[in-house]
């Protein structure tokens, strides 16, 4: 295991750090079972944060603790090794914002364009971050998550609408072209995680794979951090538009 000031010096030199052997296989069959769970509850309520592949599967599910309450992703996200190093990093207490599934199914899982979270989020002072836990193997042969090194450093970039659900917004081609980082895809085993800068610009391709690429998110901020209002509104009037370009053509 990795020392807490490795891993913090790790997340802000190149915006994210991964850590193996998170978790257990015996608590990712939990965590897969709790997956099942929810996303027949969410699809019961037909819920619009669950977002399908063309063929019907569950791809994403967005802020599920405003719906649930899951005493199995509460407990995990309290997790002693994991808060001990999310503390360290934002120098803060934490708490959760919430809990997101990436499913991305083989053959169809969808991709998930470049974007900052922080252009979503936008929490003040960078004080929140995201972690990404593998309940399958995840790689780029299966649509894992990459990175564009180092991006965090240099703010926000524009974003644009991306006419794709469940990330409303995507960094434009024209500038992803000119980005000047090494982009890399991390390979994790069930049970590692990334932990990643509210800031760094990444994005995952379709899973065009015979894998499953099954990614459970839990996002944390500082306890307290403030969000940037205009931003905010800014973000929630873009996210409409994509809302509505995605009824039309439905
Ligand atoms: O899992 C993915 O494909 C994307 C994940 C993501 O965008 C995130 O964790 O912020």
């Amino acid at each position: 295991m990795l020392k807490k000031n490795i891993i913090k010096n790790t997340f802000y030199e190149k915006g994210y750090v991964k850590i193996s052997n998170l978790l257990s296989l015996k608590e990712i069959t939990k965590i897969l079972n709790e997956i099942k769970v929810i996303k027949e509850k969410f699809n019961k309520i037909q819920n619009p944060n669950l977002h399908l592949t063309k063929d019907k599967k569950v791809n994403t599910i967005h802020d599920i603790n405003k719906f649930i309450n899951s005493k199995i992703l509460n407990k995990l996200s309290k997790n002693k090794r994991l808060t001990n190093i999310i503390k360290h990093i934002l120098n803060r207490e934490v708490v959760v914002r919430n809990f997101e599934f990436f499913l991305k199914p083989k053959k169809t899982g969808k991709p998930s364009p470049v974007h900052q979270d922080n252009f979503y989020w936008n929490i003040k002072n960078k004080k929140a971050l995201n972690v990404w836990i593998a309940c399958t193997n995840s790689s780029k042969e299966n649509g894992g998550v990459f990175y564009f090194e180092k991006s965090h450093k240099d703010g926000l970039f524009e974003h644009e609408l991306s006419y794709q659900a469940g990330s409303s917004q995507k960094v434009p081609d024209k500038i992803i072209k000119k980005l000047p980082y090494k982009k890399l895809y991390p390979i994790l085993k069930p049970g590692d995680c990334i932990i990643h800068h509210c800031e760094v610009a990444h994005g995952s391709n379709k899973n065009l794979s015979n894998l499953d690429r099954v990614g459970l998110v839990i996002s944390y901020k500082a306890r307290g951090a403030k969000v940037d209002k205009a931003g905010w509104n800014k973000y929630q009037n873009q996210l409409k538009k994509n809302l509505k370009y995605l009824k039309n053509i439905s």
